[in-house]
């Protein structure tokens, strides 16, 4: 076993001479660069119910992560006599004086943004430029991405449908990030996260035929509605179990980082699956494995009916990347610009400085947690319409682009009413579509099927065959 750790131990460190860990990029804060403006506002976010439902909102002078947490309450004058412990990972001052470090900050960490509620630009936000041609593609899937959610969600109540999921509320995090990354970049999403498919090309046609699970559906039928993926596109197929996908985002990063891709790994998570095991063994590894990779946590203040305040007692997601030696910001998830601008500067830290960084994004999910939840039977109606209309990210993203004369009311009404008119297309192509044959369920996974697997083939085409009338008649045998 020892020897077993040392060599591993040992190719390791070959591994990081034959890499050559890039040169790092110095992120000191430079004066006025990293001030911060004390315009604040206050936002509710179902944080804490004991304490009120309270959030300060920040404007910052700029986009990148720095500390912006308070110092621990430690200082050289704590340093017992300038003497020190000499310990493996770093040398440890020493102080006289018993502190515990306290179980939060003073100030709960601010949340980045650049558009007010109105989509107005506030003044002194450091951002980049983004063209025309960028701000109304995410704009334009934004809203694609509504009506779709709205045409998939009406399917599913008339039966079409076994099940659907909205993003609804979530669209700025979804597209704007999207648009941060460059296509090389390998995405593991959660599952709320359509957009980023979107964004790259899946067409509507192929969103269609996985939720329909039909001969055209690249899972072929295997999975449920929403469980999608594309090779093509770089996007690794979304699993049922939480935070699979995170520890296998670090792997795939390392990976890259032994080919010296100018890409990263770049994997989404909402805020109650970081109560998974998985979420904080993947940052420790990627921590510790130095992996470019962009954590993104979709803090939308729920998991199903358990609020976040029963879900962790910290300061959210974003201090838990400090604990692990993770640079993180937090953004306002609503706000399309700021997203934008937050994920492509943490794309460019971790590909240049080949490092891990966290983004935690505040926002809502404004609808149900899926057709199988009614959302309304555990939080307020007025916190839902809240979030739907004073924080709407479209309506305030859109805001914007019409300010710059980029939008107007008529591409508005031909862009919705040609989406919904392709979506319906696509639904019916996808009904028509045959189902993928029976065997398909048993193929894929073993080059020879294993004895036990042929016994459960042959018993399902005999049960399907003895009652007819509860199996699908439309399924190939
Ligand atoms: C390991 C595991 N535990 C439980 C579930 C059931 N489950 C599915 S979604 C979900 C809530 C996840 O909430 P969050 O991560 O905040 O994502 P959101 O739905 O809010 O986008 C739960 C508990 C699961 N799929 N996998
Ligand atoms: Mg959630």
């Amino acid at each position: 076993m020892a020897i077993l750790l040392r060599r591993s131990t040992s190719v390791l460190q070959s591994l990081k001479h034959k890499l050559g860990f890039w040169s790092t990029l110095s992120l000191q804060s430079s004066g006025g660069v990293f001030g911060r403006s004390r315009d604040q506002h206050l936002v509710s976010f179902p944080y804490n119910s004991s304490s009120p439902n309270i959030l300060w909102i920040g404007r910052f002078a700029s986009t990148v992560a720095v500390n912006h947490l308070d110092p621990l309450p430690f200082s050289d004058s704590d340093d017992d006599q300038q003497q020190s412990l000499e310990f493996p990972g770093g040398k440890v001052t020493y102080t006289s004086e018993m502190t515990f470090i306290s179980e939060s900050q003073e100030k709960r960490v601010p949340c980045y943004r650049v558009l007010d509620d109105n989509g107005d630009l506030l003044l002194g936000s450091h951002l980049q430029q983004v063209s025309k041609e960028v701000a109304t593609k995410i704009y334009n899937d934004m809203v694609t991405l509504q009506v779709m959610d709205t045409i998939f969600y009406e399917a599913q109540r008339q039966g079409r449908l076994s099940f659907y999921l909205t993003s609804s509320g979530e669209e700025a995090v979804n597209i704007a990030s999207a648009a941060a990354l460059s296509p090389d970049d390998v995405i593991l999403p959660q599952y709320r996260e359509p957009g980023i498919l979107l964004w790259r090309g899946f067409t509507l046609q192929e969103f269609t035929d996985q939720l329909f699970g039909n001969k055209s559906d690249y899972g072929k039928g295997r999975q449920m509605p929403i469980h999608y993926g594309s090779k093509k596109l770089n996007y690794v197929t979304v699993s049922s179990p939480l935070a699979t996908q995170l520890p296998q985002a670090v792997g795939i990063a390392y990976s890259l980082k032994m080919d010296k891709k100018d890409a990263c790994a770049v994997t989404y998570t909402g805020d109650g699956a970081t109560s998974e095991g998985d979420f904080h063994a993947a940052l420790n590894f990627a921590a510790v494995l130095e992996a470019p990779v962009v954590f993104i946590c979709r803090n939308n203040g729920w998991a199903i009916s358990t609020n976040v305040s029963e879900q962790f007692r910290s300061d959210g997601i974003v201090v838990k990347g400090q604990a692990y030696g993770i640079r993180s910001i937090r953004v306002d998830g609503n706000d399309a610009l700021a997203v934008y601008n937050a994920i492509s500067t943490a794309r460019e830290m971790a590909i240049t400085e080949q490092r891990p960084v966290l983004v935690e994004a505040l926002t809502y999910r404004v609808g149900h947690h899926s057709t199988s939840d009614d959302s309304t039977k555990y939080r307020p109606l007025q916190e839902i319409e809240y979030w739907k209309t004073t924080r709407n990210p479209v309506n305030r993203f859109r805001n914007w682009i019409e300010k710059n004369g980029w939008w107007s009311d008529r591409e508005e009404a031909e862009l919705r009413s040609n989406i919904k008119k392709q979506l319906m297309h696509s639904i019916q192509v996808a009904e028509k579509t045959v189902k993928p044959p029976v065997a398909e369920m048993f193929s894929d996974v073993y080059d020879v099927l294993p004895s036990n697997l042929q016994e459960q083939e042959k018993q399902l085409r005999e049960t399907i065959i003895k009652y007819p009338k509860d199996y699908p008649s439309d399924v190939p045998l």
